[in-house]
């Protein structure tokens, strides 16, 4: 531990919003800890522009290795930095996932939220430590309304969601019975360059940068059909700290407002590329043909080509259809707003896709590919 900076403990701090929020608290001149995993190969990849030497004097940025399924190691974690600030993100966050390996997700999901409240109030950091949990507009699922606000029901619709729910509630009942200050962002989907490469919209950016290359010849998809908010993940880490700078602790919505389907974003994902696409046929038998390239960003793709179809390997036992959140409670009580749009998000997504698939098809070009 060095200076007398605020202290903030995230976990997760690997993944996506992790990475954004290490970014952002150290910005604000936060000491930060992080817990990651233990694994055969380095997974540090989001965060190595942040990395300090920890022999340097002062260093801002902590990295521990922990797991949110070992009670122990999370109270001697907490006990030795003392934050006054912890970020639970930590998660087995993919949905689909989650039907496979429902039991270590309930594990990680829920228990590991569990766990992380315990060592709190064992080592009485009640009135010292602030909480957030990364809760999901997957609370929702069958959504029983439309938009969806921090009243509307909950229906979850998969293991991942039905562990968040117990998240949720284990962190409302931490702060009416323990008076910890702990909040629950939920949060609508939220995408950037730095996504997991198998969530839709990082598929379809990086798929169809490939196949623009001609390293890929098609991207298996699954239901096209569903509807989502997406935000910007460096708006929303925005928000995730906003939270704990109140008064009083509360629960809020973070969504843009706006809605569009996976289709649309493929749309877009071909126009930032010059390529004019179709669909044609329905259910399975769906498909996105090429009418057109317009830019020469698609060497690898000419009119007629198949560069979309349906893998029904992708379709879930339940499915979320459609999700839109309504954020007014942000807007009010904090001032806060999405600032970056889908549209913009998927664009910046295709551009860095685009850079590494132009470096993929050069190293190929020049026989220089890992593989050639
Ligand atoms: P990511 O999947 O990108 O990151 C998940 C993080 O959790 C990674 O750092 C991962 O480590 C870590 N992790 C996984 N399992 C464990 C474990 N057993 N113990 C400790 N750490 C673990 O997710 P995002 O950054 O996108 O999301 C952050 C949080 O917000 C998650 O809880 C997610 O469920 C939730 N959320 C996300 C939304 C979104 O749209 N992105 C929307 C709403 C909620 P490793 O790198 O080693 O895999
Ligand atoms: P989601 O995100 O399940 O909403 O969870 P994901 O991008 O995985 O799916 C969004 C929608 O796209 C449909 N879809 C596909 N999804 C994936 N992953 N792969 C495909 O090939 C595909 N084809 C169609 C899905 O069926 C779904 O309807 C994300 C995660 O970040 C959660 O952790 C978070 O809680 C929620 O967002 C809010």
């Amino acid at each position: 531990m060095t200076s007398g900076a605020r202290r903030a403990l995230i976990t997760g701090i690997t993944g996506q919003d992790g990475s954004y929020l290490a970014e952002f608290l150290l910005g604000k001149g936060y000491e930060v800890h992080g817990i990651k995993r233990r694994a055969s190969s380095i997974n540090t990849q989001r965060i190595d522009h942040l990395y300090q030497d920890p022999h340097v004097p002062d260093p801002r940025l902590m990295l521990h290795y922990g797991d949110l399924g070992d009670s122990s190691n999370l109270t001697r974690l907490l006990a030795e930095i003392r934050p006054d600030e912890v970020y639970n993100l930590g998660a087995q966050s993919h949905v689909a996932v989650s039907f496979e390996m429902p039991e270590y997700t309930a594990d990680i999901d829920a228990l590991g939220t569990l766990r992380l409240l315990e060592a709190i109030r064992f080592l009485k950091l009640e009135t010292k430590t602030r909480f957030y949990q990364a809760s999901t507009s997957e609370l929702y699922g069958l959504a029983q309304e439309t938009p969806q606000n921090e009243a509307t029901p909950f229906h979850p619709r998969s293991p991942y969601a039905v562990a968040k729910l117990y998240a949720y509630w284990i962190t409302v009942n931490y702060r009416e019975a323990y008076g910890l200050f702990a909040c629950n962002g939920i949060l609508f989907n939220h995408e950037s360059p730095r996504r997991g490469e198998t969530f839709v919209t990082r598929k379809i950016t990086r798929g169809m940068t490939r196949i623009a290359q001609g390293l890929e010849p098609c991207l298996h998809l699954g239901n096209l059909d569903a509807k989502r908010d997406w935000g910007h993940a460096r708006d929303y880490v925005r928000m995730q700290w906003l939270m704990l700078q109140q008064d009083e602790p509360e629960d809020y919505v973070i969504a843009t407002g706006e809605q569009f389907s996976v289709r649309d974003f493929i749309l877009w994902t071909a126009g930032e590329l010059g390529v004019v696409l179709r669909f044609e046929g329905s259910g399975v038998e769906e498909r996105g043909v090429v009418d057109a390239v317009t830019s020469d960003l698609a060497p690898g793709i000419k009119p007629g080509d198949v560069i979309i179809r349906i893998d029904p390997r992708y379709f879930r036992p339940a499915e979320v259809e459609d999700l839109l959140g309504d954020p007014s409670k942000a807007r009010e009580k904090l001032g806060w707003r999405a600032e970056i749009t889908a549209r913009e998000t998927c664009a910046e997504m295709v551009a860095e896709d685009l850079k590494v698939a132009r470096r993929d098809a050069f190293l190929r070009d020049h026989g220089l590919a890992a593989d050639s």
